[in-house]
């Protein structure tokens, strides 16, 4: 129990004494005394609650384990995708606690994004074809690594349902960029970074025509395409550069997962496919629903994709431009010897890469086993044409055979892989409600005991696991420690909040090489559907608690021209063009009053010039749908029209101090 004995020390007296209380409770059962109701348990009586509830020694410590008290802080920091919400959720581990919210692709009043102007402009990058689209399906976030290791500064994310890639700042929690990819229509397969975030790859989804163009899908195989993009960061910057990313063009099979090689294969990039079978729907003709067409071939293709080469021809100016956007056509891919495929057993989901960066692994959704690839064997076929031939688009196909390295059975629906630092990985079970807890062989292996590829155990859990992750486990240095499945279903866990259920986190001990995985926390996510999660260490990040100035612009990270200081407030009236320059402290705005006439056009600066922690002024003009989040030294503007006349107020819309009802002002616009 390698856990208790890390826990003995600071811990040993409650779990002492929750040990007494269990035994007691045994004893108490066996006498047949009647266990007190909850209600009637004396505040303090530790024992008087393990009795009431029933707990076991188990849960007991699962309870210790989780517990943080007031003030105490978490040792991991979960950055989960927020699904529909189109946002991200920052959670603590092990506590769960929720700790934020992070304003991605749909406006939050809370925090004002997407009501400012700095916050709409960066909103406005994820206009699609013209179009604001407020939602988004948030899937994979990615943590910035330095050589391949989580460093703590930023955060990507993609939106699978527009092909949008946002870029958030871990200096303070908010978003600063969204690009719209204008080759794709979907996304699933990102956002993954290389080991130096050169790169964030944004992977395919549904084949299409490239850009805007309309084909017929009786051209499918013609005119669809594939596409795997990779975004050019600029870590200076903090900043995607869209005009040195380029995407290269894929035959239209549906490109799924992704994951960057590292280390020995560092410089590759390994993206999964389905649909290899290129069916085209239409069950309404008789023709192969597509879950059935879709599954029909034994084997898709992973597809093996040489970065550094792909990067040097688009250098070389072998890119053609589509939609403005650099795209390495499949004649160049094929010409060059930048992309191969590799069968993998049917109906591939993730592909994630051992933390030396030697092996592949892949879950087929319906297949039990993981099939492993060895990177060296990979290369040597490349080398050596080892192929089987060429797919219908030319694409040169790696022998299965010279390149596996080891299939596990570990269970029905196997879809992600994580790994800890004891040489095992966890694979998600999505049939099997489980997570299988495998031993790596080959030279992965050096650090377990069990012998090569193994299987070792299955924990359930409670149910539909898709994702998982382990502490820093898709890294070149994984924590092990704690582990969460990220299920689906929560069916009976929870108190019954209408027919659409909560999700729902499990955290797992995973801690302990040879013990058994232990389940300790159910989380309710009473938001879906968070798709995946990374887990880093919470002293990995430099958060701001503060902005570093007084009128500080946070989308720019630098201060703002607009800001406004104590006694310099002012309204300056231009024609119709009314500039009100304003500042916010406890408890009061100045101006109270701003008054102006129908038809003006208003710019409003506001200028939070506290610097206590903590002290955030709200600013709420309701009649023009507005709500800011002025953090303590943040200068922010909005701009409208003054388009409804009538007496309105605006009010500070933080509880920020015993006079926040009296932070208010009138809003007066003239018929
Ligand atoms: S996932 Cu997106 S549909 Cu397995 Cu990353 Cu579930
Ligand atoms: Cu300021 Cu409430």
């Amino acid at each position: 129990m390698r856990d208790q004995t890390r826990l003995r020390q600071p811990l040993s007296l409650v779990i002492g004494l929750l040990a007494i209380g269990v035994v007691a409770w045994l004893a108490a059962c066996r006498t047949g005394s009647e266990a007190p109701t909850p209600s009637r348990v004396a505040p303090g009586d530790t024992d008087g609650v393990i009795a009431a509830r029933g707990l076991t020694p188990d849960d007991v410590y699962a309870a210790v384990k989780t517990y943080m008290p007031t003030g105490r802080k978490d040792d991991y920091v979960m950055f989960a995708s927020g699904g529909h919400s189109g946002q991200v959720f920052v959670i603590g581990v092990p506590s769960m606690r929720l700790l934020k919210e992070i304003g991605v692709f749909t406006p939050e009043p809370w925090q004002g994004w997407g009501y400012s102007n700095e916050t709409r402009a960066v909103l406005d990058g994820g206009k699609v074809r013209g179009k604001s689209i407020n939602w988004g399906d948030t899937h994979h976030p990615a943590l910035s690594e330095t050589a391949g290791d989580y460093d703590g500064r930023f955060l990507f994310i993609n939106d699978k349902a527009q092909s949008r890639v946002a870029v958030i700042d871990l200096r303070d929690f908010e978003t600063k960029q969204i690009l719209n990819n204008p080759l794709a229509t979907s996304d699933h397969g990102g956002t993954m970074v290389t080991p130096d975030t050169e790169w964030v790859i944004e992977g395919g989804q549904y084949a299409a025509p490239l850009g805007t163009a309309y084909a017929s899908i009786e051209d499918y195989d013609a005119e669809y395409r594939g596409l795997v993009t990779f975004w050019k960061f600029d870590r200076g910057a903090g900043r995607i550069d869209p005009a040195r990313s380029f995407a290269i063009e894929l035959p239209p099979y549906w490109q799924d997962l992704c994951d960057a090689g590292k280390l020995v294969s560092d410089g590759w990039v390994f993206c999964n496919s389905f649909n290899t079978e290129r069916a085209t729907g239409g069950i309404e003709d008789d023709n192969p629903p597509f879950e059935a067409g879709a599954s029909q071939r034994d084997m898709d293709y992973m597809h093996v994709i040489d970065l550094k080469k792909a990067a040097q021809l688009v250098t070389d100016g072998k890119a053609e431009s589509i939609e403005g956007f650099q795209v390495l056509s499949l004649e160049v891919l094929n010409e060059n010897g930048v992309l191969y495929f590799l069968p993998e057993p049917k109906s591939p989901h993730g592909v994630d890469m051992t933390p030396d960066g030697r092996y592949m692994v892949v879950s087929g959704k319906l297949d039990p086993h993981v099939t492993v690839y060895d990177f060296e064997k990979v290369k040597t076929a490349i080398a050596a044409k080892t192929f089987t031939g060429k797919d219908d688009y030319g694409v040169p196909i790696i022998d299965f055979d010279a390149v596996l390295e080891a299939q596990v059975e570990v269970g029905l629906g196997p879809l992600h892989t994580q790994f800890d630092n004891q040489g095992y990985a966890y694979t998600s079970l999505f049939l099997d409600s489980a997570v299988a807890r495998w031993s790596l062989g080959g030279a992965s292996g050096e650090l377990n005991p069990e012998p090569d590829w193994t299987l070792v155990q299955k924990t359930p859990v409670h149910y539909n696991v898709g994702h998982l992750v382990a502490a820093e486990g898709d890294t070149v240095s994984p924590d092990g420690e704690y582990l969460v499945a990220l299920n689906k279903w929560s069916i009976d866990r929870f108190l019954t909040v209408g027919p659409l259920h909560p999700q729902n986190f499990q955290l797992l001990d995973i801690g302990g090489s040879g013990e058994t995985m232990k389940l300790l926390y159910d989380m309710p996510i009473g938001n879906g559907e968070p798709h995946y999660v990374q887990m880093i260490k919470a002293d990995k990040l430099n958060v701001w608690e503060v902005y570093p100035e007084v009128g500080w612009d946070p989308i720019h990270q630098k201060k703002s021209e607009n800001a406004v200081a104590l006694g310099e407030e002012k309204i300056v009236r231009d024609g119709n063009n009314v500039e009100i320059f304003m500042t916010a402290i406890r408890s009061h705005f100045n101006p109270e009053r701003v008054k102006i006439k129908k038809g003006d056009h208003v710019v409003w600066h506001i200028t939070n010039v506290e610097n206590a922690k903590d002290a955030t002024h709200g600013f709420a003009l309701p009649a023009y749908d507005i709500n800011l989040s002025l953090e303590p030294g943040e200068a922010t503007t909005l701009e409208f029209d003054a388009d409804t006349d009538g007496v309105f107020t605006y009010y500070c819309s933080e509880f920020c101090s015993a006079l926040h009802l009296e932070m208010a002002g009138y809003f007066l616009v003239q018929p």
